[in-house]
């Protein structure tokens, strides 16, 4: 494949210097739309760790040390203008990177990016610690910083999610270490620009790229890390857990889920069927809070599967750098070969595929792209594994029930406890539903609506630990009473 743009080398950040790994070891980073390899990035290795924990834990006792709230408010700021100055760099960036369309780069990713920064720069503005009277004694609680904290974060919302943890984590004034995903290193390294740019202290942020079991697994086990927030796959949080659970770290886990979306034949049926098409395909389906599993009142399932069919065939998928396009490609090949897989057993199990199940035909270069039509697959059982494991694509199954109560036991009755969306005009129904499931996040007729104050997390193996306004704070932070006599 010849390359229509020159293939980027990207450096380590550490210590306010980009610097190259100390294997001299390259892995090769391709858009997934075209199969084109587009960068270079560091294989580094505990050597690389070490460094970056060594430079962060200079500059935690360095002049950052002591930055008051505001100055770190102030910091925050400057890098969410500054990203929002060069929000088309990194819209382009982001889309050739994952395979997702310019278009959700642009209105969610970059715009998120901006948002995190923004909200957390007030946040800490904002943020007050408590006190506690008692008689004969106050008691009040000082907040100080953790110290190193790694952020290891998953290819699907690249900046995104990096920021919704490197921005709680710098107004708390710790000193970062960034571990983006392999397969979607770019936009970190763009942020590590523009955090030198704006004045963030060396060794303040860093960035060590690479791969999980080399990088991420050295980050885990360092003793001189004192926190790892983590988002990506059930199976990797558990040994993220796992090698930090020696050395006592503080640990926050943002994993997996197989989100329910559960429609009662009351609900408001045009709004419903826009709903439940976002919460399906966004991001071709790799959102962690997709909804992957369609619960339908069974009076309403022939409708609704139709109507569903209808809005997923007239999804524009194709380059995802076409402003007009909706849908990309998945992010990988390997991870379309996974999601193929799951297709095909959900057709062993004896599902029905309604309609996608199948690579679209493209022109080159996007016959070489990892796309995969959205699908929905009915006839299956709520139990079967295609209704039950994380598919992390464009892969929906669709369960008719008959009561509320069977809604709720099928809601539960996967291993996960992320999310669920509920979508009805009976507000009773719905407080009586939200109520029941074993989940971190309930939307009532809406889907990923996001107050960042709001806490945020798993149920189950859905994780550990909430993220989000105060939350985080709290997470990138060590606690201490003080308790004084007053008599
Ligand atoms: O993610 P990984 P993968 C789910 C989804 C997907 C599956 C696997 O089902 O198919 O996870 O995806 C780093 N120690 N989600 O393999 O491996 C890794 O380098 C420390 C859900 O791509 O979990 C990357 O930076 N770190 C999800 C990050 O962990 C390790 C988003 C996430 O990668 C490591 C993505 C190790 N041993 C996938 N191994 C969500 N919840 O949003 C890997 N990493």
């Amino acid at each position: 494949m010849t390359n229509r743009h020159a293939v980027q080398r990207i450096d380590n950040f550490v210590g306010g210097q980009f610097v190259p790994p100390a294997s001299t070891a390259w892995l090769p980073d391709t858009d997934p739309a075209t199969g084109e390899h587009i960068a270079d990035v560091p294989r580094s290795d505990a050597r690389d760790v070490n460094d970056a924990v060594s430079a962060a834990q200079r500059a935690c006792v360095g002049p950052w040390g002591g930055w008051t709230v505001a100055e770190r408010a102030d910091l925050l700021d400057r890098i969410a203008t500054a990203v929002q100055a060069r929000a088309e760099d990194l819209v382009l960036l982001e889309a050739r990177d994952t395979g997702k369309p310019l278009h959700t780069a642009r209105a969610v990713d970059i715009a998120r990016t901006v948002a995190n920064f923004r909200f957390f720069a007030g946040a800490v503005r904002h943020y007050s610690s408590d006190a506690h009277s008692m008689p004969g004694a106050l008691n009040y609680t000082l907040r100080r910083p953790l110290g190193v904290v790694a952020l290891i974060t998953p290819w699907n919302l690249p900046a995104y999610l990096a920021s919704w943890k490197i921005a709680p984590a710098l107004a708390m004034g710790n000193a970062v270490i960034c571990k983006p995903s392999e397969l979607t290193p770019l936009t970190v390294n763009a942020l590590a620009e523009i955090a030198h740019e704006v004045g963030v202290p060396d060794g303040v942020f860093n960035v060590v790229h690479g791969l999980g079991h080399e990088v991420g697994q050295a980050l885990c086990e360092h003793p001189g890390v004192k926190a790892i927030s983590f988002t990506g796959g059930t199976a990797t949080g558990a040994l993220v857990a796992a090698a930090a659970a020696p050395t006592f770290k503080k640990v926050s886990l943002e994993l997996g889920g197989k989100n329910p979306t559960i429609v009662f034949a009351d609900c408001d049926f045009d709004a419903t069927v826009q709903g439940v098409l976002r919460a399906s395909f966004s991001n071709q389906g790799q959102v962690c809070l997709c909804g992957e599993r369609l619960l339908v009142e069974r009076s309403l399932a022939p409708r609704l599967t139709e109507a569903l069919v209808r809005g997923a065939r007239a999804l524009r998928i194709g380059d995802p750098l076409d402003p007009d396009t909706r849908f990309g490609a998945q992010v990988s090949h390997d991870h379309r070969a996974k999601i193929e897989g799951y297709v095909a057993l959900a057709r062993q199990e004896g599902g029905t595929v309604e309609c996608g199940g199948k690579r679209p035909i493209l022109v080159a270069p996007h016959d070489q792209g990892a796309f995969y039509e959205p699908t929905i697959i009915s006839g299956l059982a709520s139990t079967a594994r295609a209704a039950t494991e994380e598919i992390f694509g464009p892969v929906v199954t669709i369960h008719p029930f008959d009561t509320d109560a069977q809604a709720v036991t099928m809601a539960n009755e996967v291993e996960y406890g992320l999310s669920a969306s509920v979508w009805t005009s009976n507000l009773l129904r719905a407080h009586r539903v939200a109520e029941q499931l074993d989940v971190g996040t309930v939307w009532v007729n809406t889907w990923l609506t996001r107050d960042l104050r709001v806490p945020f997390g798993g149920m189950k193996r859905s994780g550990l630990g909430r993220e989000g306004g105060r939350y985080s704070l709290e997470f990138f932070s060590e606690a201490k009473n003080v308790c004084i006599a007053l008599a």
